[in-house]
């Protein structure tokens, strides 16, 4: 059974007593017992006043210490130290100022039930014992609403947010989300307007700030750190509970609020001062915000200070793990160690088709679409054939000697273009070097886009222009 219980049966055999005694006197009275008659009943009421009074401190106490190990454990932050130390200065007041009252209340009964022949003591007043018991309670009020203010203003006096580790709050039914600033201690913006299914803080990616911003699934903290949370809510209204460091701030939509507190405990601690080794700090909502108030439980961690620091690093900002989402409001955003697919589309090669060893036989050059490896001067296995053509030309003609220019069509920087080209020129002597021709019958130019074959407007001009033109000298 548990103490409400016991408490209600406890109060209901008082009732019934009660009645039944009342009953008896009713019944004596019709029987026409005389007025001035008081017998029994006069004694059992005097008696059952310090009874009721004494089973009932009895309870309280009892109730007081089978539920003090649901009490929350002594308060993990400084200033949760000072209002618990406030709360229990006053319940002491109250205990010893109930305790004074209620023996009067219930002794007296008891001490100055009727007895034959004494006569009550008039006393209608006493303006001392009046200025007593109205100038004392005054007094100790006064004391703890001055003494309570002044540890009310050291809570609510913020301290430099560079000196605080700044973390936003966001309720929304039916969550808790966190953000941090990331490595520039700065927030970056937010506007209501870009909240969606990704961007459930809104943040403002035109605000270079949010870009190494976190949002974690834990709120962990620092212990012997000034926390500063930064306090908001999506919808309704939602309310920040954080009950082992004494931290409660509602979270209202359109109105950010703000908390700071210093936790002095770290998760590993308060296990060890538990005896719990399950033991977590938990964020809590105390706003019946909706069906699921109840899943508004968000797991809280305080670590010291280096633990901290090691798991700030590990922390991907926000923008890094959407990266898809940030490029379509942030076209280019690459995030680091991200591969970028291209999109631009594959350019159109052109397959040659002539004979090389006629052409430079007959001519004296010929232009071909060698392939490379794009924006490097790598051979492709494609490119091959091309250049054993050229290789055979050397082998057919052992006197001759060529020129190879490299070109590129118009895209990208000119100067880029002129080194890349003479670069390609340059693979393939050193192919057909690798192949056994003399270095000194090959001669390697680069022009990039100086000297166009076909428009660069279209993509297949392009194609054009990317060539190999070998000439005989
Ligand atoms: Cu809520």
């Amino acid at each position: 059974m548990n103490g409400l219980m016991l408490t209600a049966v406890g109060a209901l055999i008082l009732i019934i007593l009660v009645l039944v005694y009342r009953i008896h006197t009713l019944v004596v009275v019709m029987r026409g017992a005389k007025s001035g008659d008081i017998g029994m009943a006069n004694k059992v009421n005097a008696f059952i006043f310090p009874v009721f009074f004494f089973v009932g401190l009895a309870l309280f106490y009892w109730s007081y210490q089978s539920a003090k190990p649901y009490f929350l454990p002594e308060a993990a932050s400084e200033h949760g130290k000072i209002t618990d130390g406030i709360f229990w200065e006053v319940m002491l007041i109250l205990l010893i100022a109930f305790l004074v009252t209620n023996v009067l209340l219930y002794v007296f009964p008891f001490l100055y039930q009727y007895k034959e022949g004494k006569k009550a003591y008039f006393y209608p007043d006493n303006h001392k014992l009046e200025m007593v018991w109205t100038v004392i309670p005054a007094l100790v009020m006064a004391f703890f609403v001055v003494f309570g203010l002044i540890e009310w203003n050291k809570i609510f006096t913020f301290p430099e947010e560079s000196k605080c580790e700044v973390i936003e709050i966001m309720g929304k039914q039916f969550a808790w989300q966190v953000r941090y600033p990331g490595q520039d201690n700065t927030l970056g913006k937010y506007k209501f307007k870009e909240i969606d299914a990704t961007n459930e803080f809104g943040i403002d990616l035109t605000d270079k700030a949010s870009f190494d911003d976190f949002i974690p699934r834990e709120l962990h903290i620092p212990k012997g750190k000034p926390v500063l949370l930064r306090i908001r809510a999506r919808d309704v209204l939602h309310s920040v509970f954080l009950p082992h460091f004494r931290v409660k701030m509602d979270a209202v939509p359109g109105m950010p609020t703000k908390f700071w507190f210093v936790p002095t405990k770290t998760t590993a601690e308060m296990r060890a001062e538990t005896g719990n080794p399950k033991f977590n700090y938990e964020l809590a909502c105390t706003e019946i915000c909706g069906r699921g108030h109840f899943a508004m439980r968000f797991l809280v961690v305080v670590d010291d200070s280096a633990d901290y620091e090691v798991w700030k690093k590990k922390q991907n900002p926000w923008v890094n793990e959407n990266a898809d989402y940030v490029r379509t409001k942030v076209p280019g955003f690459v995030a680091p160690g991200e591969e970028v697919k291209t999109t631009t589309p594959v350019a159109p090669v052109i397959v040659d088709t002539v004979n090389v060893v006629e052409e430079l036989t007959k001519k004296g050059e010929v232009s071909l679409h060698i392939n490379f490896a794009s924006g490097s001067s790598d051979l492709t296995d494609a490119s091959m054939p091309s250049v054993k053509s050229i290789f055979e030309f050397l082998t057919s003609d052992k006197k001759a000697k060529i020129e190879i220019s490299g070109h590129t069509d118009n895209s990208g920087d000119a100067k880029k273009n002129k080194d890349l080209s003479k670069q390609r020129a340059q693979a393939i002597v050193d192919a057909l070097v690798k192949l056994g021709i003399a270095k000194k019958r090959l001669e390697a130019k680069g022009f990039g886009a100086e000297k166009p074959v076909a428009d660069n407007a279209t993509e297949e001009g392009k194609a054009q222009n990317r060539r190999v033109e070998i000439k005989k000298i």
